[in-house]
């Protein structure tokens, strides 16, 4: 298998942890993304959206990196990181989804507004980060409930964990303090202790 990514890109970290935590023999291909290669005729036959993550498969391409996450853990069932159960399956989906619909573009508002329009060197625009902010701080009071007296979401470690935790590793140039919030700070703190998770993280 062939995972094409970029190391500073979110939603790849969290497919590689996935991958390591696996144990799954995926070759990593990274994308110039700054000469545009995502873009490229060639890349656009893979996914024609033009983004990574993509994976692919002996001759088989898949994007979303939520799906691919789903796509690894079935070849792993014993992981549990997907579970089988109806009532399991879909408390994993209901996260992945929330994080697509919700928590991944509340989290994108403040990186834009700061990692992004630093690297585009612009300056940022107070409104729209104050907006995301307060939109981060809502969806980290969902996580803050659910996490209570839990180690991982849903219960046990599963896909959910490594897709909603993926979106905080750069808490620190987003100005995302989570001191206000206990039960999610020792949930990332559990998280990014994982080999997995340290093995994936960007350069920084
Ligand atoms: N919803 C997608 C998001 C993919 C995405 O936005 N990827 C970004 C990097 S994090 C990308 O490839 N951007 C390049 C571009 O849009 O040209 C997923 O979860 O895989």
């Amino acid at each position: 298998m062939k995972l094409y990514e970029h190391p500073f890109s979110t939603a790849a970290f969290k497919v590689r942890a996935v991958i390591h935590e696996l144990g799954l023999p995926v070759t990593l291909v990274t994308l110039d993304m700054m000469k545009g290669e995502q873009k490229s005729p060639e890349f656009l036959a893979k996914n024609p959206n033009g983004k990574v993550p993509t994976l692919e498969d002996d001759g088989f391409f898949l994007w979303e990196s939520n799906a691919i996450l789903c796509y690894l853990a079935a070849k792993k069932p014993e992981s549990g990181l997907l579970p089988a159960d109806p009532k399991g399956m879909a408390q994993v989906q209901q996260w992945l989804q929330w994080h697509a619909t919700t928590f991944a573009p509340s989290t994108s508002e403040v990186m834009f507004e700061t990692i992004y329009a630093k690297m585009m060197g612009r300056t940022k625009d107070e409104a729209k980060y104050a907006a995301g902010l307060e939109k981060v701080r809502r969806d980290l009071g969902v996580l803050e409930k659910v996490l209570a007296g839990k180690e991982f979401l849903c219960g046990k470690l599963t896909l959910a964990d490594f897709s909603l935790v993926s979106q905080l590793h750069m808490r620190a140039p987003m100005g995302v303090d989570l001191e206000a919030f206990p039960h999610v700070k020792a949930w990332v703190a559990r998280m990014e202790s994982r080999e997995s998770v340290r093995k994936s993280l960007p350069p920084m």
